[in-house]
């Protein structure tokens, strides 16, 4: 299965769509969210994901910029240790995906119990504890009481407004269809979002480091080195490579 998907993703990786991958608990409405999505924006290149995987598809957003959205497997909590490989194979994917997108049940009482096996989940595949590129998508609006939406809607602001945010949570109905412009929008948004600048010192003798930041990054500054053997660098790391950047450089270097 995991050479399988390795298949998969090479033919993939040639089309340069950005990508969007849905993951979440089970049960949060990631198929239900998928299939309201990609109704609304199916293209005609879809076909041509159909064949390698159907759970993959081309989607255009509001303002023209089309993107693949995938649907995954949901999360449990004490997966039993025969099935955890399998998990694991179809999940790799999200770790190449440029967007993840959070996909809670908000009306589930264990609502962040399920976030955090999620979040647990994704730092063991490799993520960090606090991906950048990952907005959460807080699903089932319509079960939400109304006395309980506005300390929710609160909560978003909230949340949206504090240091280190990119993005709050959106909150939707993949069911009543509420939300979901303002989802799209998001990631369009996040897309189209101004490349973060960031000042890192760079190890001299790390060659390798080096190009792939001017294969990947716009360098606007580049100083002398220290005695340290420092090369300070200022950067601008645009939006669809910064989990890459994190992934290479750790978490701690966009934070
Ligand atoms: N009321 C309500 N129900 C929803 C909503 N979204 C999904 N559901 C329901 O929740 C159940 C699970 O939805 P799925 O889309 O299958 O959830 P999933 O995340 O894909 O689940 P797994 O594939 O098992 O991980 C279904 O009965 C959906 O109809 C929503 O916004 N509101
Ligand atoms: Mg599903």
């Amino acid at each position: 299965m995991r050479r399988h998907r390795a298949l998969h993703r090479k033919g993939r990786a040639r089309v340069p769509y950005p990508s969007v991958a849905l993951v979440g608990y089970t049960n949060a409405g990631k198929s239900t969210l998928f299939n309201r999505l990609t109704r609304a924006g199916v293209v005609a290149q879809d076909m041509l994901f159909a064949t390698l995987d159907p759970t993959v598809r081309a989607v255009t957003l509001p303002h023209g910029r089309q993107i693949t959205l995938s649907d995954t497997v949901g999360f449990i909590s004490d997966l039993p240790t025969d099935l955890v490989a399998a998990f694991r194979a179809t999940l790799e994917e999200v770790t190449e995906a440029d967007l993840i997108l959070h996909v809670r049940d908000i009306s589930h009482i264990d609502s962040a119990a399920q976030a955090a096996d999620v979040l647990h989940v994704l730092s063991e595949l490799g993520l960090g504890e606090n991906p950048v590129n990952l907005i959460e998508v807080w699903n089932k609006l319509d079960l939400v009481a109304d006395e309980e939406r506005g300390a929710m809607l609160e909560r978003i602001a909230q949340t949206r407004s504090s240091p280190g945010a990119r993005s709050g949570p959106i909150a939707v109905s993949a069911l009543t269809g509420e939300g979901l412009g303002n989802l799209l929008d998001a990631i369009e948004d996040w897309f189209a979002s101004e490349s973060s600048t960031l000042h890192l010192e760079l190890d001299a003798s790390d060659g390798a480091s080096l190009n792939w930041i001017y294969e990947n990054c716009e360098v606007m500054t580049r100083g002398e080195v220290s005695d340290a053997g420092a090369i300070p660098l200022t950067i601008r790391v645009p939006s669809n490579r910064l989990s890459a950047f994190e992934k290479r450089f750790g978490a701690s270097a966009t934070g």
